[in-house]
């Protein structure tokens, strides 16, 4: 009877929560890509944990999809904050990079960042989108161009849930899907349980 009732209420006044890291260097689009997120079909709560923007370590976004609600977390890409990211991996579910598209010049600095991120043992099984981000540029790096630059990482995403997904920020092109496959991802990955939290 007990176990009946506690499945009850897990179900009626719990959620599985999900922590999802954003990262990607500063000027992606990791902001805009928070905001971006399809209001219409979630809640989205958006938070700032300091008034000072530029001072500011990370931003946290919410959204409840059926019975689980993804936390993202925005790290921040600057130098000094990229040292704090692995602080984040063991709390983590997914994982989501951002690339600007637009930016060929930074394009191998991304790469580095994101071959010690995926480098790391504590992430391994984490699922991993990486969003090319700001299609709506002309004449920006395509998906097959971002893939072939990073195509020396590409043993080390090894088992992993991986998706490139192309997307604009700006309009919300491609968020929703990247977001939904994610969904799907954490929900599955059942070496990674969700953490039960009460609905408020
Ligand atoms: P960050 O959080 O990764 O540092 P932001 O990046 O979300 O602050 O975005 C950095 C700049 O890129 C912003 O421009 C933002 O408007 C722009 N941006 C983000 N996504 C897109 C996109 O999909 N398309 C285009 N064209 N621009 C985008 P500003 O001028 O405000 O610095």
């Amino acid at each position: 009877m007990y176990t009946l009732l506690s499945g009850l209420y897990k179900y009626m006044f719990q959620k599985d929560e999900y922590c999802v890291l954003i990262l990607g260097l500063d000027n992606a689009g990791k902001t805009l890509l928070i905001l971006s997120v399809d209001l219409k079909k979630s809640k989205i709560r958006c938070s700032s944990c300091c008034s000072l923007t530029f001072l500011c370590l990370l931003t946290v976004g919410t959204i409840d999809v059926g019975k689980a609600r993804l936390m993202f977390w925005d790290l921040g890409g600057q130098d000094e904050l990229q040292s704090l990211w692995d602080k984040y991996y063991a709390e983590s579910h997914g994982v989501i990079y951002v690339i600007d598209s637009t930016d060929e010049e930074r394009l191998s600095e991304s790469k580095e960042a994101f071959e010690k991120m995926i480098s790391s043992e504590v992430l391994e099984g984490v699922p991993l989108l990486v969003l090319a981000n700001k299609q709506d540029v002309p004449n920006c790096l395509s998906v097959p161009d971002i893939k072939t630059a990073f195509s020396d990482s590409a043993p080390k995403i090894g088992k992993r849930d991986c998706l490139v997904q192309p997307c604009t920020a700006l309009t919300g092109d491609g968020v929703n899907e990247g977001i939904e496959w994610m969904v799907k991802c954490v929900v599955r990955n059942i070496h990674r349980p969700p953490r039960q939290k009460d609905i408020t």
